[in-house]
């Protein structure tokens, strides 16, 4: 038998202010329901579904309305069975049945279960986890029809609200208000739930991979970049897109140079996505291709095979997280290791959220960057095995200028190449101004 708890509501510490509630994703996958405190017990011998809904109490009418019934819920969700999860169902649910295992993910909140199988639980986790693991990952990464249409809703609606931040970025004072105009379009387009916090992040700031700060001014009429990453999610299913722009609203100069490398790389890598393909292998045709954008920008010396720079890990120096990553219910999506596939312990690989070969049904997320990083960058000026490789005026000039530009879509792959689920939102230079120029 396999026990799964759903989320549970939780509170503000010292007091009963709700926190936002959001299903946990393995829960959600095998029940559909987004409510919180519902618990499913799958026995896997008779193929049987037991969901156990809440408790309500008496207080449940007054302060949230009349309660869900098993009947409504077996209408809803029609689980091969109903029942509410006290103690006693629970226990009764399970000295019946008595499987010869009690399988939970490691970590799994077993509060909810008698005592005794609250013990056989624990004994069975150790030898057990590592399947149900699997399990969730192998089925999670092939999304079903079902799931495909919500993937596609989340990419819709998102690229609809990153068209109106173009649109209406020059009318925002801060990161953060232009963070709220796109919160605001996602809210309008009933997603009220962000995947992740988006990164909203002017000039340098870029540079930074997970910024999340989003509370610097934006200049006026700045040929500075913009770059924006964020999605909203719908039905828990998640987007996850970054557009990169000039605040004016005109490519010029570095900007546009570094915008041209990351467009090229990830049209190279578009144009090679196809079921039976290692995502590794997408990941090296994102660096290969760099290197090539780097030499033409002058930012590394052009007299030098794309190879030996490959074998310096010099495209990583301005690309150094992975191409991109499974998305689903989470943004970052559960199986992007399967079991026994290890991490390429290298600098050009380390960060690879992936290592699989491609099939159809697999939704992913494509996107290179280019990045001016101090850290990395002085590292590597200092490294004379790396520094002979990089033309370090060039490199000065950019770093004072550009924070950094990333491209994202997400795709879905398909028998015989790929959909772009978020292709509603430009990404060519003269798409991009022309929205901007509205
Ligand atoms: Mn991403």
């Amino acid at each position: 038998m396999i026990y799964v708890p759903g989320g549970r509501t939780t509170t503000r510490p010292w007091t009963d202010t709700e926190a936002v509630f959001r299903q946990e994703s393995h829960f959600f996958y095998l029940t559909g329901v987004e409510e919180p405190d519902h618990h499913l017990l799958l026995d896997v011998e008779r193929r049987h579904a037991t969901l156990l809904i809440p408790d309500y109490g008496a207080d449940h009418a007054l302060w949230s309305g009349p309660p869900p019934t098993c009947a409504s819920v077996q209408e809803r969700y029609a689980p091969d069975a109903v029942a509410v999860a006290t103690a006693d169902t629970i226990k009764r649910l399970l000295d019946g049945a008595q499987p010869a295992q009690l399988l939970v993910l490691p970590g799994t909140d077993l509060a909810a279960l008698p005592d005794a199988w609250r013990e056989r639980a624990r004994q069975d986790e150790s030898a057990a986890a590592p399947l149900l693991q699997t399990a969730f990952a192998e089925a999670r990464i092939i999304k079903n029809a079902g799931e495909q249409a919500l993937l596609r809703r989340a990419g819709a609606v998102s690229a609809a609200a990153h068209v109106a931040l173009m649109q209406g970025v020059r009318g925002c004072a801060t990161e953060r208000e232009a963070q709220a105009l796109f919160e605001y379009e996602c809210f309008r387009h009933d997603a009220p739930i962000q995947a992740y916090t988006p990164i909203v992040a002017a000039g340098r700031a870029g540079a930074v991979l997970h910024y999340t700060k989003n509370t610097a001014p934006l200049p006026r009429n700045s040929d500075d970049l913009l770059l924006v990453d964020a999605g909203a999610e719908v039905s828990c299913y998640a987007a996850d897109i970054t557009r990169t722009y000039p605040l004016s609203g005109r490519f010029t100069g570095l900007y546009k140079t570094t915008y041209e490398i990351v467009l090229e790389t990830q049209k190279a890598v578009l144009a090679a996505l196809k079921p039976g393909v290692a995502w590794e292998a997408m990941h090296t045709l994102a660096l290969q291709t760099t290197a090539a954008g780097l030499q033409r920008a002058g930012l590394v010396r052009a007299d030098v095979a794309v190879d030996e720079l490959m074998a310096h890990d010099i495209p990583a120096l301005f690309l150094p997280h992975g191409l991109g990553h499974a998305i689903g219910l989470d943004v970052h999506d559960a199986g992007g290791y399967p079991k026994g596939t290890p991490r390429i312990d290298r600098p050009s690989y380390r960060y690879l959220r992936m290592r699989r070969d491609l099939q159809a049904g697999m939704a992913v997320t494509v996107e290179p960057g280019c990045y001016f990083v101090d850290a990395i960058l002085d590292a590597a000026l200092a490294n004379p095995d790396q520094a002979r490789y990089l033309v370090a005026d060039r490199v000065a000039q950019f770093r004072r200028e550009v924070g950094g530009v990333r491209i994202e879509d997400d795709v879905l792959i398909t028998d015989t190449g790929y959909e772009n689920l978020t292709a509603g939102v430009p990404k060519e230079m003269a798409e991009i101004e022309a929205l901007m120029a509205q």
